[in-house]
C-alpha cells in the first residue's frame, strides 16, 4: 500500500468514527414501522432504492467504461453518425427506453399505487374518530364518539431549550398530554386547524397530513405494537414551530378503556368544580399554572407581552376593564370575551374550546390580579359557564 493510501485509509477510519459516536443519534433509515401504512411506504421505498440504485450503478459503470477505454489516447476515433440508423442502433435506443418505462409503471407503479390508495382509504372499516387540530403552538385532540377533548403542550423546561441546562432525552418530543390510542383498531384521524398551516406527522406510522384552516384532511393509522410514539408539526407554522411536538401512546383495549372512563370522569369532575364557588386564593394558583402553561409564550410571564405583536396584560385597558356589564352580560371586546373569542386576524385565538370553565376563570381573575394590576374582583366558573 502506498503512503498515501495508507494515509487516506487511517483518515476515512477515523471520520467514520467521528461521525459514529458524535451522531449516534442520526439513524440512516425509515423508524420500525409501526403501522400496515409505514411497512407499505418501507417496502416501496426499498424496493425502488434497490432498483433505482441499480440501474443508476450499470448506467454509471457503463459510461466509465466507455470513458476510459474509447480514449482518445488508445487511438480511439470519435464516430461521425448523428442519429441512429442501423436496425440495430434503434433497438438499442428504444430497449432501455421500454425498459424504463416497464419499470415506471409496471414494477414502481403497482405497489405505489397500492400504498396511495391505501394510505387514501381512512374510512373503509374504520373503528373510531380522533379529530386532530393543530393551532400555534399545539394540538388538540378531539374524540367525538368518547366525548373526550384535551390539548397537548409541550412540556420541554426552558431552561433546557436556552442551554441553561442539559437537555433530556425527549428534548422538543415530549408533552404534558400524550394522543391515547388503542393498538389494533383502524383509527380514522381528521384534521383541520385555526389558524396556520401545520402538519401532524409520526414517522413510525408512515403518516404526515396536512393541517390547513377551513379544510378537513383525513388520514389513517392501525398501530400494531403498544408504546410511545413520538412526532413534530412538519409544517413550518410560526416562531414556535418547533415546539409543538406529537406523542401518541398507544395502549390494548382494556387500557384504552380504562383511559376513557377515567377521561371521563375528571370532565364530570370540572363540571362539577365549575358549579362549585371557588376561593379567591384557589383561582389565582390554579390561574397561575393555566397562565405560565399557556398564554406566557407570547404575553410572558411577567405580563408585559413582546409589544408591538404581543400586547402587554400589565395596565391593559381590556384587562383592567369590566368583562360583564350591569345587567350580567359579556361585554363585547372586554377581557373575558377576549379570552373566550379571541380576536380574528391576530394571533390572539379563542380559548373556549382548550379551556375548562374553571381554566378561563382562574386564567382571567390571575390577571386581573397580578403584573401590578389590582382590579381585585375575581371570575367564578359558574359565571364563565353562563357567558360563554
Ligand atoms: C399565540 C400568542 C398568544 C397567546 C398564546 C395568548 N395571547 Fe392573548 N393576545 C395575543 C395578541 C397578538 C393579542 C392582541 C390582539 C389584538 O390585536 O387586539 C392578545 C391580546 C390579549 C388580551 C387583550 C389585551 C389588550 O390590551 O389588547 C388579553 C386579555 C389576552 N390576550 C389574554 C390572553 C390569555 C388569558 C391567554 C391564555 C389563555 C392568552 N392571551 C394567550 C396573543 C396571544
Ligand atoms: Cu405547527
Amino acid at each position: 500500500m502506498s503512503r498515501f493510501r495508507r494515509a487516506f485509509a487511517a483518515g476515512s477510519l477515523a471520520l467514520l468514527g467521528l461521525v459514529g459516536s458524535a451522531q449516534a443519534e442520526i439513524r440512516w433509515t425509515f423508524p420500525d414501522p409501526a403501522t400496515p401504512l409505514a411497512a407499505d411506504t418501507l417496502h416501496v421505498h426499498n424496493l425502488f432504492m434497490t432498483i433505482a440504485g441499480t440501474i443508476f450503478i450499470l448506467v454509471f459503470a457503463l459510461i466509465m467504461y466507455s470513458v476510459m477505454v474509447h480514449r482518445k489516447s488508445k487511438g480511439y476515433k470519435a464516430a461521425t453518425f448523428t442519429a441512429p440508423r442501423t436496425a440495430k442502433q434503434v433497438a438499442l435506443t428504444l430497449l432501455p427506453f421500454a425498459g424504463l418505462l416497464y419499470i415506471d409503471y409496471v414494477v414502481f407503479g403497482i405497489p405505489a399505487y397500492h400504498a396511495v390508495l391505501s394510505y387514501e382509504d381512512s374510512k373503509t372499516n374504520a373503528e373510531m374518530v380522533v379529530k386532530v387540530t393543530g393551532s400555534q403552538w399545539k394540538w388538540l385532540y378531539e374524540y367525538p364518539a368518547e366525548d373526550i377533548k384535551f390539548v397537548s403542550l409541550l412540556t420541554t423546561p426552558k431552561e433546557q431549550i436556552h442551554n441553561q441546562a442539559p437537555k433530556g432525552e425527549h428534548y422538543l418530543l415530549e408533552v404534558d398530554n400524550p394522543l391515547v390510542l388503542p393498538v389494533g383498531k383502524k383509527i380514522r384521524f381528521i384534521t383541520t386547524s385555526t389558524d396556520v398551516i401545520h402538519s401532524w406527522w409520526v414517522p413510525a406510522f408512515g403518516v404526515k397530513r396536512d393541517a390547513i384552516p377551513g379544510f378537513l384532511r383525513e388520514f389513517w393509522a392501525t398501530i400494531e405494537k403498544p408504546g410511545i410514539y413520538r412526532g413534530q408539526c412538519a409544517e413550518l407554522c410560526g416562531k414556535d414551530h418547533g415546539f409543538m411536538p406529537v406523542v401518541v401512546q398507544a395502549v390494548s383495549q382494556p387500557e384504552f378503556d380504562k383511559w376513557v372512563a377515567d377521561k371521563k370522569a375528571a370532565v364530570v369532575a370540572a363540571a362539577a368544580s365549575a358549579d362549585k364557588e371557588w376561593t379567591k386564593d384557589e383561582l389565582m394558583a390554579k390561574g397561575k399554572d393555566v397562565y405560565e402553561k399557556v398564554c406566557a409564550a407570547c404575553h410572558q410571564t411577567n405580563g408585559q407581552g413582546l409589544p408591538p405583536a404581543f400586547p402587554a396584560l400589565a395596565g391593559s385597558a381590556i384587562v383592567k376593564g369590566p368583562f360583564v356589564d350591569n345587567d350580567g352580560r359579556l361585554v363585547k371586546d372586554g377581557h373575558l370575551d377576549r379570552v373566550l373569542n379571541g380576536k380574528t386576524g391576530t394571533a390572539m385565538q379563542a380559548f373556549r374550546e382548550s379551556l375548562s370553565d374553571a381554566e378561563l376563570a382562574a386564567v382571567v381573575t390571575y390577571e386581573r390580579n397580578s403584573f401590578g394590576n389590582t382590579v381585585g374582583d375575581f371570575v367564578q366558573p359558574s359565571t364563565v359557564k353562563k357567558l360563554r
